[in-house]
């Protein structure tokens, strides 16, 4: 049986300039999820590391993560493990490329960097594995990563590397390094370890796996929970069975809170506070219309993001809500045409309505329908 631990989008280096003080705290962490991912290779006594991709955030990196990355490596050399990768879109092998100025394989004899243009491989006989790929060669290209990908050598495994976005119609752009479920299925290997989209995911063809990792740590707001890596076994008779693992320390959700919910200041900190968590980054989005009691401006936002903060790793509270109008006369919005003829069509349903239900849904429409035409709040 073959092991493998495939991992992508660690983004070593990556910058967080939105997120103040906690950008650099957050940095550090993807550099102890990495070396937690080297610990884990070692102590599952894997075969092999595949990392498809976006191993550096870009081409400039400090002496000290690429002496992370040497050191790191290394470790696993001394365990007899291998380590392939491939450069991705953000350490693309350009001409500035970090895999030029920085000779790794020299520093580290068990590290494979795919770095012909065209789709190379590397065959370990002892493991009787082929491992395929190519590097990305700039940040946007129209080229598949899977280009020109097939068995090549008569081993018993193949497996392969790429860095792109699965097609899916309407969703990905022309330019996103593409790959189609047809050259998954076509290409004849056991396994495809993905890299490029942030989370983990199954995009398996015909009867090839295929699976994006996803980032091993919160990287960005649009991650579904804490980062994954993915081990992989292929048994003797090539059956491929995947187990998502859990590496990442921090994550983010959204909480969408409705004001017209809210009785008071106590209620709305409650429900910003639900399930706190220190390494938690969650963005608070107010809609609806408002208790005139609840009274706030920026400053408040300021205030109440300050305070209640300090329960979790990082806390942005977004106002997309509104105050309703007291007196809603049509001459009030003479100047507004359009206003003006939905108050009086909504008057009108208010005035026709069969019951108090229905009544009151057209007296929350004039009041949201309001908001909505001065843009005082956001659907
Ligand atoms: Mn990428």
């Amino acid at each position: 049986m073959l092991k493998i631990l495939h991992t992508a989008d660690v983004h070593l280096g990556i910058k967080f300039p939105g997120l103040g003080n906690k950008g650099d705290v957050q940095r550090r962490q993807i550099e102890e999820t990495f070396k937690k991912i080297i610990s884990l290779a070692i102590a599952e006594k894997v075969n092999i590391l595949l990392i498809a991709g976006d191993l550096f955030d870009s081409n400039q990196q400090t002496q000290k993560i690429i002496d992370l990355v040497i050191y790191q490596f290394n470790l696993l050399g001394k365990n007899n493990i291998p380590v392939c990768l491939i450069p991705g879109n953000h350490d693309c092998l350009d001409a500035t490329s970090i895999y030029r100025k920085i000779n790794f394989a020299n520093q580290c004899p068990n590290l494979t960097i795919f770095t012909d243009s065209k789709m190379g491989y590397h065959h370990y006989p002892e493991m009787n594995l082929t491992v395929y790929g190519k590097p990305n060669l700039s940040e946007k290209s129209t080229v598949s990563p899977l280009q020109g990908l097939k068995r090549i050598t008569d081993s018993q495994y193949h497996v392969a590397l790429a860095h792109g976005s699965f097609f899916i119609p309407e969703k990905v752009a022309a330019d996103d390094h593409i790959f189609t479920g047809a050259e998954i299925a076509e290409s004849g290997m056991n396994y495809i370890a993905l890299g490029h989209w942030h989370n983990a995911g199954k995009y398996t063809s015909g009867t090839v796996s295929a699976y994006y990792s996803g980032a091993p740590e919160w990287l960005d707001f649009k991650q579904d929970g804490p980062g994954k890596i993915i081990q992989v076994n292929i048994t003797d008779n090539c059956t491929v069975e995947v187990q998502e693992r859990v590496v990442g320390l921090r994550h983010s959700d959204l909480l969408e809170i409705n004001m017209g919910e809210i009785a008071n200041w106590q209620d709305l900190e409650n429900k910003i506070t639900y399930g706190a968590d220190v390494n938690l980054a969650r963005t608070v989005n107010l809609k609806g219309l408002r208790s005139d009691s609840l009274t706030f401006n920026p400053d408040s936002i300021d205030e109440l993001q300050d305070s209640l903060g300090t329960a979790f790793f990082n806390l942005r509270i977004e106002d997309n809500s509104a105050i309703p109008v007291a007196d809603i006369a049509p001459d009030a919005y003479a100047g507004k045409p359009i206003i003006a003829r939905f108050i009086e069509l909504t008057k009108n349903r208010i005035a026709e309505a069969s019951d108090n239900e229905e009544k009151k849904i057209a007296e929350d429409a004039l009041q949201y329908g309001i908001a909505l035409l001065e843009d005082r709040v956001k659907l």
